[in-house]
């Protein structure tokens, strides 16, 4: 009903675009993961298959919405950052984080049997999300090296649990046990006691996944004489790697800076 007496109401929508030159974050997290992971028999402490899904539903993401150009994960979470430029939802942080968690959802649900092909998906997980302005691309280094410490923090001291949980001890005890202990003794407790090198476990559960846009030479078809025919092409790829904040990971990605700077 256009030019309605109610349609005042619409000025009461809350205002929430997220200005330039801030840098839009979204970060989506599962929403009781703990209890979903329990009931989903998840592979502690890090199932890889979940993993997997995780990783492809932040691929899903990254296709459907161009504007994003990074993304960083692990756990039950992912942050998505958007191109500077982006005129995505005209910046309406409440749209752009809702459009993102339920696409990401719902991509979740869609895929669970792909990847849990003997696995029934118990109950519909959720996820909560938020959005996170960055102001400058230091900012946002920030951000990136605090979700990736979290990420070795949480990855350290689950492995810890778990393997003394294995090896006898309940979960409590086992808590109990690392109640302050530092990240040096953890590591010396993992190779002491049960000879793993932390070092050595696989890069996706010590340094989460990141999705990014590289440019490949693709083979778009193959001329009379059977020689192929090369475009340049954008293609996402996830990669393991190590300080994602880090000057060295930025200067190997220098397009993502165009985009970001
Ligand atoms: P929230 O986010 O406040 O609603 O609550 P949670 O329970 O999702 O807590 P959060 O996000 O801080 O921590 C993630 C939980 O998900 C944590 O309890 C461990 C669990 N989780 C995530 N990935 C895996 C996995 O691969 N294997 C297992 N066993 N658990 C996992
Ligand atoms: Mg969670
Ligand atoms: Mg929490
Ligand atoms: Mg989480
Ligand atoms: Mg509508």
């Amino acid at each position: 009903m256009a030019n309605s007496k109610y349609e005042y109401v619409k000025s009461y929508e809350f205002e929430d675009e997220v200005f330039l030159p801030n840098l839009i974050v979204v970060r989506i997290d599962g929403r009781d993961f703990r209890t979903f992971a329990e009931v989903h028999e998840f592979e502690k402490p890090n199932d890889e298959v979940a993993l997997n899904l995780m990783n492809s539903c932040a691929v899903s993401v990254s296709e459907e919405f161009p504007d994003i150009v990074f993304s960083y994960g692990f756990s039950d979470e992912f942050s998505f950052v958007f191109k500077k430029t982006s005129k995505f939802h005209q910046r309406r942080a409440s749209k752009v984080e809702s459009i993102v968690v339920s696409f990401f959802t719902s991509v979740y649900v869609s895929k669970w049997r792909e990847f849990f092909p003997s696995k029934e998906l118990r109950y519909p997980p959720s996820f909560h999300s938020r959005v996170i302005a960055c102001a400058t691309i230091e900012v946002l280094q920030s951000y990136l090296l605090w979700r990736q410490s979290s990420c070795h923090t949480s990855n350290l001291h689950g492995t810890c649990l778990w393997e003394l949980v294995k090896d006898g001890k309940t979960e409590s005890e086992a808590l109990e046990l690392l109640k302050g202990a530092s990240k040096e003794e953890k590591n010396s407790l993992l190779f002491e006691k049960f000879d793993i090198i932390y070092q050595k476990l696989d890069a996706i559960f010590r340094q989460g996944s990141c999705i990014l846009k590289t440019e490949v030479m693709d083979v778009v078809k193959h001329n009379e004489n059977g020689s192929p025919v090369e475009r340049l092409r954008k293609k996402l790829r996830i990669l393991h790697s190590k300080n994602i904040a880090g000057r060295s990971f930025w200067n190997e990605h220098a397009s993502l800076r165009n985009e970001l700077g």
